[in-house]
């Protein structure tokens, strides 16, 4: 007979207590990032790309990531190797995933519009893709080319011209990035990949970098618009450091998902879900938000029962111990919805009655899964939404990467000489109102 194992996971008992959503933020505890210090430790690495280009990401490839990489930018011949050496079942997966995230994002793009506020007088606003983008994809502890498809999918159904991936050089791929990412870019088309890693990959992709070495080039990377994906904190400070010179996603951190869930709920399909995020990264947080005792009871079972089973046992003990993840029991499943809500999970998933009826009155969350066969993982992978999505309640003001990441809204003006005429009195008398009587002059300079 086993011994019964310890729960892994702490209890928080909301019954009977009344919460606004100001006290629930502080009773539903985050990671603390640390971004902040970390930005001091990468500007002076930002500064030295900025100065020294490929000389420095080569240093910085030898300091950080134990290889100095003789091909900066990963030549077409091995990319073209990573592609053919792809077992076949992984590239079926990799196609699959492209093809449905590609369905959905090709209906993301936003449509332009024309409205005609008076007879003569039109505002067009059009959506334009950015130029150029960079987009990260992590080497170290995570290597995920479910996240290169989520990044250069978007950027290409933006309609953005110019792609370039960066991830870290590997010792064990000679000096270029891991191969399945190799291979994911090669799947999508991109030929432009550098093996740069962390905030000096961020830092390239800001400034451009020159060339230091014939293979080079002259100038090894031009700068980009727009600097997403994911990464450790220093990618998230050096990214908080460039942006204004280029656009950025969020700073994503530590992944988070809630469950909302009632006696309807199968505690070993919540259970399981919540142990596929802990296995990310020890401070991923996981969050059981449920009106049930009795599910309340089981799933604590379940986790403690998978997470001794699990391959990443120390990750996932580690972040459902943390602070960050609990079972919560609350009275009732309004009070269930005032918690998620006021927390702004990053994935919610909701395993209910009638499903559907309250993922509609969920106002905060990254995505939302729901009903029992939509969980988590089928999104990081499969379904054909995004999977980078905004973390730390950052899904109260923020949405998920999308094609909306890589494009500008620009309004277009058009007036004609009447309809300019019919308000030339109003323009001018605000204008005069702000002591800037030039601008009325310019109004009346056109006859009017
Ligand atoms: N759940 C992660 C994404 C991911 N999962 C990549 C597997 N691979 C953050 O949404
Ligand atoms: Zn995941």
């Amino acid at each position: 007979m086993l011994a019964r194992l310890a729960p892994v996971i702490t209890r928080l008992d909301l019954r009977g207590r009344a919460l606004s959503a100001r006290d629930l933020l502080t009773v539903l505890p985050r990671p603390e990032l640390g971004v902040e210090d970390a930005t001091h430790l990468v500007a002076p690495i930002l500064e030295a790309v900025r100065v020294e280009g490929a000389a420095a990401l080569r240093s910085y490839g030898e300091k950080f990531d134990g290889v100095r990489p003789e091909h900066l930018r990963v030549p077409a011949a091995a990319m073209q190797a990573a592609l053919d050496a792809l077992e076949p079942a992984l590239r079926s997966a990799l196609e699959e995933s492209i093809s449905r995230v590609r369905t959905v994002h090709a209906a993301q793009r936003p449509a332009d519009f024309v409205v005609e506020v008076a007879p003569g007088a039109t505002v067009r606003q059009r959506w334009i893709p950015v130029r150029r983008v960079g987009l990260y994809a992590p080497g170290g502890l995570a290597v995920y080319p479910s996240s290169v498809i989520m990044n250069v999918v978007a950027a290409q159904e933006a309609g953005v011209g110019g792609l370039a991936v960066a991830s870290p050089p590997q010792a064990s791929n000679g000096g270029l990035p891991n191969p399945t990412i190799l291979a994911a870019c090669a799947l999508l088309g991109v030929d432009e990949v550098y093996a740069v890693g962390g905030a000096q990959a961020v830092a390239m992709f800001a400034y451009g970098a020159l060339g230091s070495e014939p293979q080079d080039g002259d100038h090894l990377c031009d700068p980009v618009d727009v600097v997403t994906g994911p990464g450790n904190v220093f990618v998230a400070a050096a990214k908080r450091l460039v942006r204004g010179v280029v656009g950025i996603d969020s700073e994503a951190g530590p992944t988070e998902i809630a469950v909302l869930a009632d006696d309807t709920a199968d505690p070993d399909h919540v259970a399981a879900d919540l142990l596929s995020q802990a296995e990310h990264d020890p401070l991923a947080a996981s969050v059981l938000v449920t009106d049930s005792l009795a599910l309340a009871d089981a799933v604590e079972g379940r986790v403690t029962a998978r997470a001794a089973a699990t391959k990443h046992v120390e990750r996932v003990r580690t972040a459902l111990g943390g602070p960050q993840s609990a079972i919560v029991l609350v009275d009732d499943l309004a009070q269930g919805l005032a918690v998620v809500n006021a927390y702004g999970a990053e994935h919610l998933e909701i395993q209910t009655r009638d499903a559907a009826q309250v993922a509609d009155q969920v106002t905060s969350a990254g995505a939302i899964f729901v009903g029992p066969y939509s969980p988590v993982p089928l999104g990081d992978y499969m379904a054909g939404s995004n999977h980078v999505l905004p973390t730390g309640g950052c899904a109260h003001f923020s949405s998920g990467l999308g094609v909306h990441t890589y494009v500008r809204a620009v309004q277009v003006i058009e007036y004609d000489q009447p309809a300019l005429a019919v308000i030339a009195d109003q323009i001018v008398a605000f204008a005069d109102a702000e002591d800037l009587p030039a601008h009325g002059e310019a109004i009346r300079a056109r006859g009017v």
